[in-house]
């Protein structure tokens, strides 16, 4: 009887492993279709087709997964009784966004945040966390105004039925986001903004960073949804920007975005502004020696009380006459909401990473001025 030792036993076990891996490939699908990249490729065959794989961008690393990051934070400016609107904001640019950048927030308020506030907004996101109080001196009367003035406008504005028309808190608000915010301290080791909302929602995965793709580009300004303002809220507005402009012609440059914002080549403003409710921007910018001029100008002009100059047309005006048009840019990839209006991208391929509905999408309604934003930057 033959006898196989231990030592014969192994070879042949080995072989018979083999003898089935070698059947088995035989007769698997992939034989007669080798994927592997290393395997020589038959006769007929462009080599390429081979070693490319159909679609490139599958094997690239995600842009998160490079740690560097700009000098950048999200920018919230809310009341404590805003709680619940604004974590379900957070809860969506955490999932669409930040959740792999985890840059931080920066809350802002003219009152204290409360406790319940902090841990209920602090919870949704692994980013740093901070909370800022404003300034008596950036949220209330500078001393040039005439309060009783200002108090017999506003009371008239709100009987001539002007939104917002006799609201005060809603000047201060105003006024802060168009002259201080940035300038808050807790806002002064940052070089970028992203200014949120409570109950803004975010349709689209965002997945390069926006605030790297500003610095990297020499983009100043970034914006979503463009739109007219009420001519009621501003009658003096573009008459003292006028006026500005005489007086500093040297902050004007002469290929800047002033058609935007003007029919007329400046003589007098088309209402065409960013929505500032979603603003992607270089603090740089707002802190400039011009953007500062053009803000301490109107501001001790009084409009922002005797009036109700937004900080939206605010902001937009001095994009038109600071900026040139490379230096501005529109999200289009960013699908946005703040109600009523929706920025929702209508291209197929970018449509892939949304969930509204483009037939919503607000750029080409009557009041947009995207044609606009188109026939002056194309
Ligand atoms: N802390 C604080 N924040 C305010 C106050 N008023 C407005 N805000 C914030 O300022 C931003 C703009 O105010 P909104 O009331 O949304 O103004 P709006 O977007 O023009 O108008 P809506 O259509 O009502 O949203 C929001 O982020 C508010 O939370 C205020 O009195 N105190
Ligand atoms: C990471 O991003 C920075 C900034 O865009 C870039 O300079 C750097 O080359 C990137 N690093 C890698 C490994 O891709
Ligand atoms: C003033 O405007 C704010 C919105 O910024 C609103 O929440 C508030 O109710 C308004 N106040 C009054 C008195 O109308
Ligand atoms: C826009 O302005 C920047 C300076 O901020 C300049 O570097 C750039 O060349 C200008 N671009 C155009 C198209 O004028
Ligand atoms: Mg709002």
């Amino acid at each position: 009887m033959p006898v196989i030792s231990s030592t014969q036993r192994k070879p042949i076990l080995v072989s018979l492993v083999v003898f089935i891996l070698v059947i088995v490939f035989f007769l698997s699908p992939y034989q007669s279709t080798s994927i592997a990249p290393s395997s020589v490729p038959p006769k007929n065959v462009v080599p390429h087709e081979f070693v490319m794989p159909p679609d490139e961008e599958q094997f690239k690393e995600p842009a998160w997964k490079n740690t560097t990051r700009a000098k950048a934070a999200f920018v919230i400016l809310t009341r404590n009784s805003e709680l619940d609107d604004l974590r379900k904001t957070i809860q969506q640019l955490e999932a669409r966004f930040n959740s792999k950048f985890n840059y931080p927030y920066v809350f802002l308020n003219d009152e204290p945040f409360t406790d319940e506030f902090k841990e209920l907004t602090s919870g949704l996101t692994k980013a740093e966390t901070k909370y800022g109080l404003i300034p008596q001196e950036h949220w209330g009367y500078p001393e040039w105004i005439d309060v009783e003035k200002a108090d017999k406008l506003r009371h008239k504005m709100g009987k001539d039925g002007i939104l917002y028309g006799d609201n005060l808190s809603y000047r201060h608000m105003c006024r802060f986001e168009s002259g201080f915010f940035f300038r808050h301290p807790l806002m002064l080791e940052y070089e970028f903004y992203w200014r949120v909302e409570p109950s803004v929602e975010f349709f689209c995965d965002l997945d390069y960073d926006p605030f790297l793709y500003m610095k990297e580009n020499n983009k100043k300004y970034g914006w979503t949804i463009s739109l007219l303002e009420y001519e009621s809220t501003i009658p003096t507005l573009w008459e003292t920007t006028k006026k500005f402009m005489k007086e500093y012609p040297q902050y004007i440059p002469e290929n800047n975005l002033i058609d935007l914002i003007s029919n007329n080549g400046g003589g007098s403003y088309n209402l065409c502004h960013f929505w500032s409710n979603f603003e992607i921007g270089d603090l740089k910018f707002l802190r400039s020696p011009e953007y500062t001029a053009y803000f301490e100008y109107l501001d001790r002009a009084g409009g922002f009380f005797y009036e109700r100059w937004g900080d939206a047309p605010v902001h937009s005006i001095a994009v038109g006459m600071f900026l040139n048009q490379s230096e501005v840019h529109f999200f289009n990839d960013i699908g946005y909401k703040h109600a009523p209006f929706m920025h929702c991208p209508i291209s197929r391929e970018l449509q892939k990473k949304c969930h509204c509905d483009a037939g919503e999408n607000f750029d080409f309604t009557e009041s947009s001025c995207m044609r606009k934003w188109i026939s002056v930057t194309e």
